[in-house]
């Protein structure tokens, strides 16, 4: 019995303001879980997850996922480096996160660069009636921070959240 060996190893980060789902959507990719209540996110959590592309090619992601807090500004260098890619998270139902990417998409660009791959995920849909943002305002979002696409997905049902991160994976090997 030999163990599968990926074709390709990518390092991944989830960036958004705090509670849009970051560590929900992971958990949720990685484990097909969904917990009412996490413990609040420390530092760094990486997780890894093999996905298989269309075509058979093997990606293994090491998913990263930052608290949002300001305080753990100090680690970030270490965060951020060897990064190509960003999932860019926030809250349908809190216009101030989506607002917010514009900062995140700096920092992203600022520590990673520019040849670097983006998805501009808006999370939460399972909400519908307290959806706080226009598809307008999204894409015009997602316009402005280069991302290749909008992602509507929800942790809680899983809706998207299979396709968000294969679909980076993609863009990765491309
Ligand atoms: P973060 O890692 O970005 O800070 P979390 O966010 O994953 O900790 O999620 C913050 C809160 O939002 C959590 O609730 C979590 O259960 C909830 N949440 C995350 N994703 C979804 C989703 O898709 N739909 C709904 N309805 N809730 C979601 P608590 O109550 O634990 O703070
Ligand atoms: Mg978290």
């Amino acid at each position: 019995m030999s163990r599968i060996q990926p074709d390709y190893n990518f390092k991944i980060l989830l960036l958004g303001d705090a509670a849009v789902g970051k560590t929900s959507l992971v958990q949720k990719f990685v484990h097909d879980k969904f917990a009412e209540s996490y413990l609040m996110t420390i530092g760094m959590e990486p997780s890894e997850r093999f996905v298989t592309l269309k075509n058979g090619t093997i990606v293994a992601l090491s998913i990263w996922d930052l608290a949002g807090q300001e305080r753990f500004r100090f680690i970030r260098h270490t965060f951020y480096r060897g990064a190509k890619a960003a999932l860019l998270v926030f809250d349908l139902t809190r216009d101030s996160t989506l607002k917010n990417t514009k900062k995140w998409y700096q920092e992203f660009i600022d520590n990673c660069g520019k040849e670097t791959h983006i998805l501009l995920i808006g999370n939460k849909n399972d909400l519908q009636n307290i959806i706080a943002v226009s598809d307008d305002e999204c894409q015009k979002m997602n316009t402005h921070i280069k991302s290749f696409d909008f992602i509507k997905t929800s942790a809680l049902t899983g809706e998207h959240v299979e396709d968000a991160f294969t679909k980076l994976a993609g863009l990765l090997v491309m």
